[in-house]
């Protein structure tokens, strides 16, 4: 199966568990539960689930147990571009090729909306009734991870004095954090040793970093047809990113570099790690 064929089931798998979690539309206050519908079913490749999903399987666990977690790891990155996308954060008009949450349906629903799927997100992880999961996504998300990461984003927006450290900083908190803790979700419920577990968390923080210097490219390379989202808004916003301190060229290189040490790096691993190779190779073939 190729990376982009897995991601299509993990994908349907997801999304029918989601339909069936979520609450109606119809239900009082519509407002709220329409627009945590518009944001969890605009698009989104479900590629964080997958690598949970992924990293599960490799080490013999079941989906059964994993997917309300890898369910509520993909609400909880929906929460995550819903802020980011708010005028207070990046000001965006455009996510997945529709009006972001705030533009249509008010700035005041989708704060709460990014609010309620982050309740609904760790509710979802409960049910694996494994308090570490719990405790690895809180980690992952907070002041230490994307909270801290974003902080360290915003306050880096048109500073002249940003240095490929500091981009990188910001990087492996607010993008690689989430992918790396999706990864040791799937292997922690699978039930995978420590040592294993390290080898899984390596692997993901280096296709988490791989994966925000790739969107960084994205935003200057691609088009917002392709992507769903404004291009240039980056170089708009003067954003600390990776071709703005190292160039586009040398971006492409780095990204590529870390995803071959990321796929060497599961060599070490006995398992078949071919799906988790593939998805690693994905970061960088990706197109939107
Ligand atoms: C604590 C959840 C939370 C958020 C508060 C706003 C914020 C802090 C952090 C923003 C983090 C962020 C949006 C990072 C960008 C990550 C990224 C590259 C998103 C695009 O991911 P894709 O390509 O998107 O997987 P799809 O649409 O495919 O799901």
């Amino acid at each position: 199966m190729t990376p982009t064929e897995y991601l299509a089931v993990q994908k349907k798998k997801v999304d029918t568990f989601l339909d069936d979690y979520l609450l109606p539309e119809t239900t009082k206050p519509e407002s709220i539960h329409k627009a945590i519908r518009y944001s969890v079913f605009s698009g989104g490749k479900r590629f964080r689930a997958s690598l949970c999903i992924a990293s599960n399987e490799v080490f013999g666990g079941s989906i059964d147990s994993v997917l309300s977690v890898a369910a509520g790891i993909e609400l909880i990155h929906t929460y995550s571009l819903i802020h980011d996308d708010l005028p207070c954060m990046d000001n965006d008009d455009l996510r997945r090729g529709k009006p972001t949450l705030h533009r249509a349906f008010g700035e005041n629903i989708a704060v709460l909306a990014g609010d309620a799927l982050n309740a609904l997100a760790f509710d979802l992880v409960a049910r694996a009734e494994d308090c570490r999961l719990v405790q690895i996504l809180a980690k992952a998300i907070g002041t230490e991870g994307m909270i801290g990461g974003q902080v360290a984003d915003v306050e880096s927006n048109r500073r002249a004095d940003i240095r490929e450290v500091d981009v990188k900083f910001i990087h492996m908190r607010k993008t690689a954090k989430l992918i790396n803790a999706s990864l040791e979700m799937g292997a922690v419920s699978a039930g995978a040793s420590s040592e294993k577990i390290n080898i899984i968390k390596d692997f993901g923080s280096r296709i988490g970093l791989a994966f925000q210097i790739v969107d960084d490219i994205l935003d200057i390379e691609s088009s917002s047809e392709v992507l769903g989202k404004n291009v240039g808004s980056d170089e708009d916003n003067d954003k600390a990113t990776y071709p703005k301190v190292c160039g586009l060229e040398k971006s492409k290189k780095i990204a590529c570099e870390i995803i071959e040490e990321a796929k060497t790096l599961l060599t070490a691993l006995e398992e078949d790690t071919i799906i988790l190779k593939g998805l690693a190779q994905f970061v960088i073939n990706r197109v939107d």
